[in-house]
């Protein structure tokens, strides 16, 4: 069941979410048998920033009842650590690559941009303007002038497929998603993942290195319907749906929210395979449903 997005030919409708799946590490886990069967049909990285980040004081996790909460603050080895190490790699996997960057400042997105601009193995780029664990990641992204701004500082970098990362944490998200629109960007992602924060039962302290962090899981799901609905009201360009998928039906109904493309993420961490029996249940449910 093959799908079109942004001029991308892919197999099906199951991608990941930035920073939910370390392909590297799964090829290195489970040998070369990834890559026939590789979980989805396109692999978008965890965030690059330019410069090497260490990413947050521990503890950087937080078990919920039905979900996750992370504040790992963006740890990577850079623009130059990445395409000397990572992009070699990430080039041999069987499906396209999406690389999602994000900047301190637009003219360090620009130069992100530029660089990969001429990687012939990247396919698209995914900005991520919706890290809930730097401040810069929400600001920008909550506020639809800051996001036209951008793009109209990016757009002309690139002839490759610019997909905007949305925020759940912002008072209007469909006035984002148009501004994004409207300034050139050529599909959203939605949601990243919910502010929240934990106390440490026995000094009442915020168990968080970073203090506060991003809820995802099951329990964001109904989050994320609410959203991709709105947003594809709004909108004309393609959504990524995401948020607590983890089965095919839930896959389907963000689907049925508006979403072209639907990512797993935190299910990844409890079966790294999940990716692929969400895809598997989703073209079932396909072959038997209109969206
Ligand atoms: O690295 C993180 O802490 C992080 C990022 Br960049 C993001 O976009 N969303 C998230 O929940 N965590």
């Amino acid at each position: 069941m093959s799908v079109e997005f942004c001029g991308l030919e892919l197999e099906h409708p199951i991608i990941n979410g930035s920073g939910t799946f370390d392909a590297i590490a799964a090829r290195r886990a489970f040998g070369d048998e990834i890559l026939v069967r590789f979980p989805f049909a396109a692999f978008v990285s965890k965030t690059v920033t330019l410069e090497p980040r260490q990413g947050n004081p521990p503890p950087r996790l937080w078990e919920l009842p039905a979900g996750l909460m992370n504040s790992i603050g963006l740890p990577n080895k850079g623009l130059a650590g990445y395409l000397e190490h990572d992009l070699p790699e990430l080039a041999r996997l069987p499906v396209p690559l999406i690389v999602n960057v994000m900047g301190f400042s637009r003219g360090e997105v620009a130069r992100l941009v530029e660089a990969f601009a001429e990687r012939e193995k990247v396919s698209a780029l995914e900005l991520n303007v919706s890290c809930p664990n730097v401040e810069t990641g929400l600001t920008i992204g909550a506020d639809p002038g800051e996001i036209a701004a951008l793009l109209r500082e990016v757009r002309p970098l690139t002839a490759k497929p610019l997909v905007v990362k949305l925020t759940p944490n912002a008072t209007d998200v469909s006035a984002v998603a148009r501004a994004a629109e409207a300034a050139g960007a050529d599909a959203v992602s939605l949601i990243n993942t919910v502010r929240g924060m934990a106390l440490d039962p026995r000094s009442g302290h915020p168990w968080l290195g970073g203090v506060t962090g991003g809820v995802s899981g099951p329990g964001v799901r109904a989050i994320a319907v609410a959203q991709i609905h709105a947003v594809a009201q709004a909108v004309e360009i393609p959504l990524v749906g995401m948020g607590g998928v983890q089965r095919g039906t839930d896959a389907l109904d963000l689907m049925r929210a508006g979403a072209s493309l639907v990512a797993v993420g935190t299910e990844s961490f409890r079966d790294p395979a999940a990716g692929r029996r969400v895809a598997d249940e989703l073209v079932e449910l396909l072959a038997n449903t209109a969206v």
